[in-house]
């Protein structure tokens, strides 16, 4: 199968390659595409080498699936372009995901939606999807009426200027070329994404919006603040959720060990938790601090870490494309 991977220099894009060749996905012809400026580079990919093609040449090319991971207004310009000469779009970036006539897509939790006429298909953003994965089996048995939730995202989801940053903050160098508007090394930022009117940044609203959505339930209210830590991959959540209906909580974590994309990481007496740093190259969302929530009903808090480069952005774009290979709609 032809894959065309657009933005396929940068952090994200460069973990598409790595995903798609451990899950072997069958890609007889990589075309990736990159900046004007990249354009004849080699990308290693299983093996060979591929030299970086321009957007141009990538449509014409007519790939069976485009994955794209290069920013909103690519997108917005070149995903349109893929899917007229018939490619499915898998993408990255924020731009179709509240678009009503676009499906907005976590394998674990939608995927079932997705028919051969959704020929640009969103990818949501990392700290949401690896809430709705750990909530998923949660909600279906309890229904989650509200989360609070808290995010302490690493620097990699910015991208490489922002790793920059951080390592030069750290090396004691100049910054030469800073992502955020204050150090972020022994710091944290209140603050991902562009501040909205009512005060809150895109990123704490597609927290809210992307949930909702991806559920196919607009009555769970959900309220976030994201904030960014210096972590060099895997984006942590404390997450508080009120359900409609009392749980157990060995039941709880009976669900959470069976639900498909989470791994179970709660041991206390032998300080066994998630932490950012065992979901480096893992795919699983790692679940744990199991607790309940004593100051109302109904209500539990959970410790929710993943690795943003991977299930938050690569390996769920891949299974993605991966569902529509398996259901013939490519
Ligand atoms: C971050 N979540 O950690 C962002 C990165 O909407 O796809 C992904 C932004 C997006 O900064």
């Amino acid at each position: 199968m032809k894959i065309a991977v657009v933005g396929a220099t940068g952090l994200v894009g460069t973990e598409m390659l790595k995903v798609l060749a451990e899950r072997q996905f069958p890609v007889t012809e990589l075309l990736p595409v990159a900046s004007a400026k990249s354009v004849g580079q080699l990308v290693h990919f299983q093996g060979k080498d591929y030299p970086v093609v321009s957007m141009e040449a990538a449509i014409a090319a007519r790939p069976a699936i485009a994955i794209f991971s290069a920013g909103g207004g690519v997108s917005l310009e070149f995903a349109p372009q893929f899917a007229e000469v018939g490619t499915t779009v898998v993408d990255n970036s924020s731009a179709w995901r509240m678009d009503p006539s676009k499906k907005l897509v976590v394998p674990e939790v939608n995927a079932h939606e997705l028919t051969k006429d959704d020929k640009i298909i969103a990818n949501p953003n990392c700290s949401t999807i690896q809430m709705v994965v750990a909530l998923n089996d949660l909600h279906k048995k309890y229904h989650a009426a509200r989360i609070v939730v808290s995010t302490y995202q690493s620097v990699t989801g910015t991208g490489k200027k922002a790793v920059d940053q951080l390592m030069e903050e750290r090396a004691g160098q100049a910054v030469s070329n800073a992502a955020y508007p204050h150090a972020i090394d022994l710091n944290v930022l209140p603050h991902i994404d562009v501040f909205q009117p009512n005060g809150y940044t895109k990123e704490e609203l597609k927290m809210v919006n992307e949930t909702k959505k991806i559920m196919s339930d607009d009555s769970i209210r959900v309220t976030a603040t994201c904030v960014r830590v210096p972590v060099m991959g895997g984006h942590s959540e404390s997450v508080n959720i009120e359900f409609a209906q009392d749980f157990d909580l060995d039941d709880v974590r009976d669900i959470l060990r069976h639900t498909e994309g989470v791994e179970l990481v709660d041991d206390p007496s032998r300080n066994s938790y998630p932490m950012p740093k065992d979901s480096h190259g893992r795919d699983a969302v790692l679940v744990g601090r199991l607790r309940r929530d004593d100051t109302q009903p109904n209500t539990l808090n959970m410790w929710i870490v993943a690795d943003n480069l991977r299930k938050g952005a690569a390996t769920n774009a891949v299974q993605i494309a991966e569902y529509l290979v398996a259901k013939g709609l490519v």
